[in-house]
């Protein structure tokens, strides 16, 4: 390091700035600590960003902190109006992001001169952060999403439909949070449109988009999680394909399959044919008695599906079956929004 000379004033300058940016950015780095600490419990991140911390601390030299408060700050305490909006984890994980990424940046270009090492390390972290707060907002995603699925007794799959869209919007506004989104043949260009404009419908209904079977789809849609069957690509595989931030819903209708699919990290299972269906027409059913039995022991959440509708609901409920999965129930009425109210009254779930 080039030594600084503080009786030079614009020495003096640059060491203040440094000093100041070096406060912001291990400040913002705390803020982004704390909510991977007791928010997300993301161990790995926590270290990551402690780390940062460390090091910054460590160059914070005392050169820099005997600069502080040579001029009066005529800035000090200046806000922004934008500050005051930010009420959501996501804004505040932004902002913090973008805060530590800007002091870097002032740093690494005020060090290069007179300690280049410091301005190394200022250039490595900022590069950091930008993954960083990446992985924090897609772990807050990943944790609504878990949450939708945790407390929402009806997930809501759609059906082939001229006016698909209306539909959908029609059941998030019966309250339903979980839509799938399930085609069977067409175009995968029309499927992506489709799967795009029911993400953004899904967001406005703070709601979430799950893809029957298509993992590209799902990723190019910026869908939630995909959904997948037995004879899809395994679990592993997925999760390697669509990293650790999304849903992976699993078919399985025997204990091998549930218990594997539990083992391999699915979040959660569909289990049925309940009864007979016309929408997954020769799938022999498996009848309530069965399904309690195969689903005694599962400890993530899991959905009953197939065949379910008004009529049979409350069979399912005196079992204390609550969490359905719906294609035709929802799709083949009247008025969805109406008939969404009604299931979601029925699988109310009264904790005691
Ligand atoms: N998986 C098992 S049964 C089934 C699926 C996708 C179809 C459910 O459709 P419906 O109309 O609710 O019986
Ligand atoms: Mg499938």
């Amino acid at each position: 390091m080039k030594n600084l000379n503080l009786s030079k004033p614009d020495d003096l300058r640059i060491a203040q700035i440094i000093d100041a940016n070096l406060d912001r950015a291990r400040e913002g780095l705390r803020v982004l600590e704390d909510w991977a600490r007791f928010a997300l419990g993301k161990e790995d991140f926590v270290i990551q960003i402690k780390n940062f911390r460390q090091i910054l601390g460590k160059n914070h030299l005392e050169i820099y902190k005997l600069s502080r408060n040579y001029t009066n700050d005529q800035c000090k305490g200046l806000t922004h109006e934008e500050q005051f909006k930010r009420n959501n984890p996501e804004e505040i994980i932004s902002s913090n992001s973008a805060r530590v990424q800007e002091a870097l940046r002032v740093i690494e270009e005020f060090t290069r001169n007179q300690n280049n090492y410091l301005s190394k390390i200022a250039s490595n972290i900022r590069y950091e952060i930008y993954t960083l707060e990446l992985n924090l907002l897609n772990h807050c995603n990943l944790q609504k999403a878990k949450t939708l699925i945790n407390k929402n007794n009806l997930y809501s799959i759609t059906d082939k439909r001229e006016n698909l869209i209306q539909i959908i919007e029609q059941i998030l506004l019966g309250g339903v949070k979980i839509i799938q989104y399930r085609f069977k043949d067409g175009s995968d260009k029309i499927h992506l449109k489709e799967a795009i404009k029911i993400k953004s419908i899904c967001k406005k209904y703070e709601s979430l988009l799950i893809i029957n079977d298509r993992i590209d789809i799902a990723l190019a849609s910026n869908a939630d999680g995909v959904h997948l069957g037995q004879d899809d690509i395994d679990i592993l595989t997925a999760r390697k394909l669509l990293g650790p931030s999304k849903i992976i819903g699993i078919t399985a209708n025997n204990s091998k399959d549930i218990n594997n699919a539990i083992k391999n990290g699915c979040d959660y299972v569909g289990v049925g044919p309940v009864f007979e269906t016309n929408t997954k027409k020769g799938k022999k059913p498996l009848g309530i008695k069965k399904i309690k039995d195969l689903t005694k022991s599962i400890d993530i959440p899991w959905f009953a599906i197939g065949g379910i509708n008004k009529e049979n609901i409350s069979s399912l409920k005196k079992q204390g079956i609550n969490k359905v999965a719906l294609v035709s129930g929802l799709f083949n009425s009247e008025d969805p929004k109406q008939e969404a109210i009604m299931f979601l009254k029925e699988l109310i779930t009264h904790e005691t």
